[in-house]
């Protein structure tokens, strides 16, 4: 559709005060049932692109942007769930073999008047396929990663609905606590494969056990999108924000 230059500034700066109110809704009310994925006009991604992938630490890009890394067992669905984020089908590469993810990948994502973000793709933790060495090799650029990355504001923990939070997220929540500067989001993965009426309760189960607000998300229906911006918005803002 053909729009003019005004067209654009005028949609751009509709889209930033719909992204403002976004956040704002959710900091004042922050107790929106849920989303149904049904949003699509919130948030929403100007661009993502790749823009690097890392086998070793010195293959890491240079930090520019506020940088959000998406992390959690193989399988989990990170990068899927980054797609889902970014509303592009095959961004980052997603597969039913375990161990897909075998960088660290960054990408560049921009929002429609707001932010823009680098995104970070990690490989998957607790695939037992791989030889001991390249787990290990994996374990330390992850480790050197969470520990040096000076942009990084925020990991989001993903762990899948229906397996809840085992001995590896403890451990990657505690290795995070030598950064309180970094937030901990936890998402609970592929929410559509729960019957609806044990979604809710299961949620309420799994902020429990974790002791603060889990979001369900699902990349096969978008649920949980508009939630997880909404934080990643705040947390870019530079904003305190509870978990609760
Ligand atoms: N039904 C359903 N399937 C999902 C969802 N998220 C991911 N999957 C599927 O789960 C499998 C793994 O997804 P990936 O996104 O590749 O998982 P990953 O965590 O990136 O995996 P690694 O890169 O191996 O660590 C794929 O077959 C996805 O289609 C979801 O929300 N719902
Ligand atoms: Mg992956």
């Amino acid at each position: 559709m053909a729009s003019t230059p005004k067209d654009r500034a005028k949609q751009h700066a509709k889209n930033a005060a719909r992204n403002a109110a976004a956040v704002n809704a959710s900091k004042n009310a922050g107790k929106r049932a849920s989303d149904s994925g049904d949003a699509k006009n919130e948030f929403r991604v100007q661009s993502a692109e790749f823009s690097a992938g890392a086998a070793a630490g010195n293959q890491i890009p240079e930090a520019r942007h506020v940088e959000i890394a998406f992390a959690g067992r193989s399988n989990v669905g990170k990068s899927s769930l980054l797609n889902m984020m970014v509303q592009r089908k095959s961004l980052a590469r997603t597969s039913r073999t375990p161990g897909r993810t075998r960088q660290i990948n960054f990408f560049d994502v921009s929002l429609v008047g707001g932010p823009t973000f680098v995104f970070v793709d990690l490989p998957g933790y607790g695939y037992a396929k791989v030889s001991k060495t390249e787990a290990r090799d994996w374990k330390v650029l992850l480790e050197d990663y969470l520990q040096g990355r000076t942009t990084l504001r925020a990991v989001v923990i993903l762990v899948d609905a229906r397996r809840g939070l085992e001995q590896e997220e403890l451990d990657l929540i505690e290795f995070l606590q030598t950064r309180p500067e970094i937030q901990i989001v936890m998402c609970a993965t592929k929410l559509d494969k729960l019957p609806l009426a044990a979604q809710k309760p299961r949620l309420q189960e799994l902020s429990k056990d974790a002791a603060v607000k889990v979001i369900g998300t699902s990349a096969e229906s978008g649920g949980g999108r508009v939630e997880l911006w909404k934080r990643l918005v705040w947390i870019a803002s530079g904003e305190d924000q509870s978990s609760s």
